[in-house]
């Protein structure tokens, strides 16, 4: 059991003794615990080390010394080669019925009963180091300890990807990486070496729209949705199969940033999502997904325009809806995040009975990467040991050995069959995993389907299923990155894929890069379809719910504020599952009010909140009126597009910034008539889309 001391361990953090990975040598509850090296020898002194004299050399003899510098010297593993950063969470999983009709598998059969689970939320490309919020695919891994085995789901916040096959992995992130010759740029695809590859993989094109939307930044992991990406398979107790796809969906909707705030957030917090995830389970706002399927039969998979072994294609809700099957809830932080986020190690190949995959040429060679990683992360091949990645059910075998073997297995049995020990493990033909019968094979061939070919078609119905904003930003996210590239035909490339993908938006990105005409003439494989019906379910605006839940109002106060303006606020917007952040020119307790500020202003720029009040009394806000930051709070809330109160005493600031007292714009009087109803509901919008055209050219 883990035990830490009340005052410093957070609020989330309750000792929970069935945690996966909940056990650990330092497990005493008692008082004056006495320091000990690893040998358990007890240390008399912890400041200085053993010297030959109070001003002599240090000696040799120093084993305090020597095991802690050595120690300290080991202290990092190599990071992982991609999804080095991220934020993980305990939590669990509830079916809500029994699914047994398509799947044996037993953490699925029992809507009582719930099954542990462990999340880890990542960035692709940038290293352990860097910031939160690059424009990037995010990683969605879910471990589920259930009772007969781990089961991973593996997936990202996209539900397709760049590539067919595991043979172009490496080269795809080579090329999305910093530049080796020059180490940079980290953690971003805005580059030579990026779009070089990209332009040359027509297949990468529908994954391409989808990282040039706002589904690449995020405004929080908790407003993400996951995807499993390949086509899995589900097979029942009478050894039936269904295909699936697996999706989860954030119980607060989807939300992302603009680009610009974006930008402006690595500078800010560079933490900004590993923190808004930690601060949200610690305050015990525990983020919720559910689980859904796309569940259909051979003869329906056949049916589609498409191959469902091809990654690069999704199966449009519209077509095939979706079936809720479960929620995940994560209420518990990690207690170290070495020791669990960094150590878990997650495999598409941990799969329990009941789920299978499919021949899936993207999935068939992860099958091989995420064991094989492990040795060189992990050390070994008993990473499975490590406790925030060991099984909860028993796991018998006759592996032995090997770097880091924490079981002591006795007996002199390490093989199988044998007679010796009559009570060892054996195969079990009834629980036992078996493979679904899939008669798939072929003659021994390196070759890419037909079925494979249609590159433009999804890359279209992405476009088209897009709301104008959404429009606009996708044409912003090309403009930005190819104007980064240095090498013109790399650009004209590109150009030349958009213009098949839509003529509109290949015209829309080459008019803002000053390019028109200089696309390059593509000829497909198979020309783009132009009778798909858009996918509504694929924008982010078109479904986003109307909701404050789970966001961060900030209120700029200072001396003389109005105590119970703020009060007001405060409750209404607690009533909405809200939160309200003071921030102020300084931390300490304010004059005439008693309001403690939560942030200083400088270190609480506006890009950090969901919405903003500026609740000045006069005094405050004449000084403010010579504070860059606080003119910079408003003029960047504003072109953020996000809700802004304010109160009389703060007109001069917003002149200042330029910003119009215009309720219809979304900058909203609190202390006029139904002031706080009014703000709420505008924040409710999470962007005044109507602003955008005042603050940014419509590309
Ligand atoms: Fe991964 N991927 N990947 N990937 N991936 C890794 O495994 C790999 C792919 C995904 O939080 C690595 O333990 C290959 C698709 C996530 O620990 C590595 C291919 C999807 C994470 C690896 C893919 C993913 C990884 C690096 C193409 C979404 C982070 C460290 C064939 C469905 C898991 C590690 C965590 C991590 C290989 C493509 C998701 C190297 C070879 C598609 C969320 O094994």
């Amino acid at each position: 059991m883990i035990v830490r001391k009340s005052k410093t361990a957070s609020k989330s953090q309750a000792p929970s003794e069935a945690r996966p990975g909940g056990e650990t040598h330092q497990t005493t509850t008692s008082a004056n615990q006495t320091l000990t090296t690893n040998q358990g020898v007890a240390i008399s002194d912890n400041q200085n080390s053993l010297k030959s004299g109070a001003r002599g050399p240090t000696l040799l003899e120093d084993f305090v010394l020597r095991e802690k510098i050595q120690h300290f010297d080991h202290e990092r593993i190599p990071e992982r080669i991609v999804h080095a950063r991220g934020s993980g969470a305990h939590g669990y999983f509830q079916p809500f019925k029994n699914l047994s009709k398509f799947t044996k598998a037993e953490f699925l059969q029992d809507p009582k009963k719930t099954t542990k689970v462990f999340v880890r939320f990542s960035t692709v490309a940038g290293g352990a180091g860097s910031v939160d919020t690059p424009r990037d695919v995010r990683g969605f891994a879910v471990k589920f300890y259930t009772e007969e085995g781990n089961f991973d789901l593996v997936g990202n916040n996209i539900p397709v990807f760049f590539i067919q096959d595991a043979i172009k992995f490496p080269d795809l992130i080579h090329s999305v990486k910093m530049e080796p010759d020059r180490a940079f740029p980290q953690a971003g695809s805005a580059h030579d070496t990026f779009w070089d590859f990209a332009s040359l993989m027509p297949e990468s094109m529908h994954m391409l729209m989808w990282a040039m939307s706002d589904r690449t930044i995020p405004r929080s992991l908790r407003h993400i949705e996951g995807f499993g990406v390949h086509t899995f398979r589900l097979v029942n107790a009478q050894g039936e199969s269904t295909f699936v796809k697996f999706h989860w969906r954030p119980s607060l909707g989807v939300a992302s940033t603009l680009w610009d705030e974006a930008v402006k957030l690595a500078g800010a917090d560079p933490d900004y999502q590993r923190r808004d995830l930690w601060e949200a389970i610690d305050n015990g706002d525990y983020p919720e997904w559910t689980l859904s399927i796309q569940a259909f039969d051979q003869k329906t998979a056949d049916e589609l325009d498409f191959d469902i072994l091809d990654p690069t294609k999704l199966i449009p809700e519209e077509i095939i809806p979706l079936t809720p099957i479960g929620r995940m809830v994560l209420n518990e932080n990690p207690v170290n995040f070495f020791a669990e986020t960094e150590q878990v190690a997650f495999h598409p190949g941990h799969i329990v009975p009941g789920i299978d995959f499919t021949p899936d040429p993207l999935l068939q060679g992860r099958l091989h990467s995420y064991l094989d990683t492990q040795l060189s992360r992990l050390g070994g091949p008993n990473f499975h040991e490590i406790p925030i990645n060991k099984p909860v059910c028993p796991m018998r075998n006759f592996q032995r050995d090997g770097h880091m073997r924490m079981a002591v297995p006795p007996g002199r049995v390490a093989y199988e069959p044998n007679s010796l020990d009559p009570n060892g493990p054996r195969e079990n033909p009834t629980r036992g995993f078996a493979s679904f019968p899939d008669p798939n094979a072929g003659p021994k061939t390196r070759e890419r389907p037909e079925s494979f070919a249609d590159h433009y078609s999804q890359a279209r119905l992405f476009w088209r299923s897009m709301t104008p904003p959404e429009q606009g930003h996708i044409v912003s996210a090309f403009t930005f990155e190819l104007s980064k590239v240095e090498t013109p035909a790399i650009r004209t490339r590109m150009l030349g894929h958009l213009d098949l993908i839509e003529p509109e938006l290949g015209k829309r990105v080459a008019t803002a890069m000053g390019m028109v005409g200089e696309a390059d003439k593509i000829t497909p494989a198979v020309p783009p379809r132009d009778d798909l019906d858009p996918s509504p379910a694929l924008s982010i605006i078109g479904k986003a719910p109307k909701t404050v839940q789970g966001r961060t109002v900030a209120v700029l106060v200072t001396d003389g504020s109005d105590a119970n303006a703020v009060q007001k606020l405060r409750q209404a917007l607690k009533k909405e599952g809200a939160n309200l952040k003071l921030v102020a020119p300084k931390v300490g307790k304010l004059e005439g009010n008693g309001l403690v500020p939560d942030m200083q202003l400088d270190g609480a720029p506006s890009v950090l909140f969901d919405a903003v009040v500026a609740l000045p009394s006069e005094a405050g806000a004449k000084e403010l009126l010579g504070v860059a930051a606080a003119i910079d709070w408003l003029r960047d809330a504003f072109g953020h597009l996000k809700a802004i109160g304010f109160n009389a005493a703060t007109n001069p600031l917003l002149d200042k910034a330029g910003i119009d007292t215009d309720a219809a714009m979304g900058v909203i009087a609190l202390d006029g008539k139904n002031g706080i109803e009014g703000f709420i509901a505008t924040a409710k919008k999470h962007k005044i889309w109507e602003r955008d055209k005042l603050v940014r050219p419509q590309r």
